[in-house]
């Protein structure tokens, strides 16, 4: 090759290498990989996951550099399956995290997306959002959390989106970026990753003043991540992975070592309290851990080092119950205007979702309920026939002795004694 046609590749080289330099990384040294182990186990097991689900798995498998071609192979049919077979019921984040799944690193994956179109069909889904957003007085389909998935998708596989829509419901003021008046963190994190790529992006191409605009809104979310930070965590143990890496890129928060300590530090502890036994929790902290960002997936290097941990096969130490399953009584209730109670036993270390069953089975016309499967587990959608609905920001809350629950239904482990609830609120 010539010199004069080795010049512009090497500029390229050298401007998609520039932004991972100014990021502060806090990552996990290869001393303290050990620690990490029950992640990787956890992930391993997400065989159990279905179709789409599994996404969020796959990217991170393929970020990190994760050797798992089993797994990966599985994950990666399931996921093109379900979107071949039920492609118009996917929502807009579903869809978003399959092209980033399928897309992240180089694999043969990518024909698929080309082949079936899903960048361009992804567009639409965001447009639906914001058509959705005009009627109803600015809900959008979803949430925006998987608005900016959506734009984070669109952004890295040079998919279409409006500057005037983004620089227009992307202001950090839009009542979608919290609930019940409170920042939400997953939310802010995901939309300050998805704003740094579209500023990248757009740079000489649009006005100065839209791009000052994209940059003050990242701040400005970045800045109300860090109001919510405490003793390393932000948010919750749950939305800490992605805040890191909003972090990462665009503050210099990390500079400092003594954060990067204390964040890492009070990870470590809840890995050792198995506070990340679902698969989609490991996926969403573990990138930040290995020093990724969710813009790494179409970066030329990505996963360029596989890393090497030494995989147990060895069972998880499971806690050993009482030599005999005991009985708890707990109370439940359901809130609308008026309070619905009851009280049930179930069997010790039931979880909140066997307390709705054995109430639902006492009183079917009180309790009945019904659940929709989520990565997360059983989102509960509607209880005496009263349905949870995004264009009135209406949903069933959880509770625990009047405190709401950090874990889904199925998740949360009740108590003898226990006060349990679901309320009829807004977010
Ligand atoms: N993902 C999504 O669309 C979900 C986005 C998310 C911001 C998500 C948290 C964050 C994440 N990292 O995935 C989110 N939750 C949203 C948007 C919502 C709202 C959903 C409604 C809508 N229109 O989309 C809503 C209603 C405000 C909500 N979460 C409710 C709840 C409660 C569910 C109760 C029920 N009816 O089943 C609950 C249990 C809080 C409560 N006390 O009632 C809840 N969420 C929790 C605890 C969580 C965390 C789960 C943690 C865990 N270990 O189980 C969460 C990670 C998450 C999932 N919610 Co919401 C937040 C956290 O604690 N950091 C994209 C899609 C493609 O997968």
């Amino acid at each position: 090759m010539r010199p004069s046609r080795q010049l512009p590749l090497m500029g390229l080289l050298f401007f998609s290498l520039i932004p991972s330099q100014l990021c502060q990384i806090c990552e996990v040294n290869e001393t303290n990989f050990s620690r990490l182990e029950p992640l990787i186990n956890t992930m391993l097991k997400a065989n159990y996951t279905k179709g789409i689900q599994g996404a969020n798995v796959l990217l991170t498998l393929r970020l990190v550099g994760i050797k798992s071609r089993n797994l990966e192979q599985q994950l990666s049919q399931q996921i093109k399956d379900d979107i071949n077979s039920r492609e118009t019921e996917l929502t807009s984040g579903q869809l978003a995290l399959g092209i980033l799944a399928l897309g992240a690193c180089e694999n043969q994956d990518k024909e698929f997306i080309r082949g079936a179109h899903l960048v361009s069909k992804l567009g639409a889904r965001f447009q639906a959002e914001i058509q959705n957003m005009e009627a109803h007085d600015g809900s959008p389909l979803t949430n925006y959390y998987q608005l900016s998935v959506a734009l984070l998708a669109l952004c890295l596989f040079n998919g279409s989106y409006s500057i005037t829509n983004v620089t227009y419901y992307f202001t950090p003021e839009n009542k979608n970026f919290y609930f019940e008046d409170q920042f939400s963190v997953d939310t802010g994190a995901m939309a300050a990753l998805a704003l740094t790529c579209v500023r990248r992006n757009t740079q000489k191409r649009v006005e100065a003043i839209t791009e000052d605009k994209i940059a003050n809104y990242t701040a400005s979310l970045v800045k109300k991540i860090q109001a919510e930070g405490k003793r390393g965590l932000f948010g919750n143990i749950f939305s800490t992975g992605e805040a890191m890496q909003a972090l990462f890129i665009s503050s210099d928060y990390y500079k400092n070592e003594a954060n990067c300590r204390e964040t890492l530090h009070t990870v470590f502890y809840n890995i050792s309290q198995t506070a990340f036994n679902l698969p989609i929790a490991t996926a969403q902290i573990l990138p930040a851990l290995m020093g990724k960002t969710y813009l790494d997936v179409t970066n030329p290097f990505c996963s360029h080092n596989p890393v090497r941990f030494n995989v147990s096969t060895e069972k998880p130490d499971t806690v050993t119950p009482a030599a005999a399953p005991l009985d708890i009584l707990v109370k439940y209730s359901v809130r609308v205007n008026d309070t619905s109670h009851t009280e049930v036993t179930v069997r010790a270390g039931s979880v909140f979702l066997d307390v709705m069953k054995a109430a639902q089975k006492k009183n079917e016309t009180l309790f009945r309920f019904t659940v929709e499967e989520t990565s997360w587990g059983p989102y509960v959608t509607s209880v005496q026939g009263i349905r949870a609905s995004s264009n009135d920001r209406t949903y069933w809350k959880l509770l625990s002795n009047g405190q709401p629950l950090s874990q889904g239904a199925a998740s949360h482990v009740v108590q003898n004694g226990d006060n349990l609830e679901v309320r009829w609120s807004k977010y």
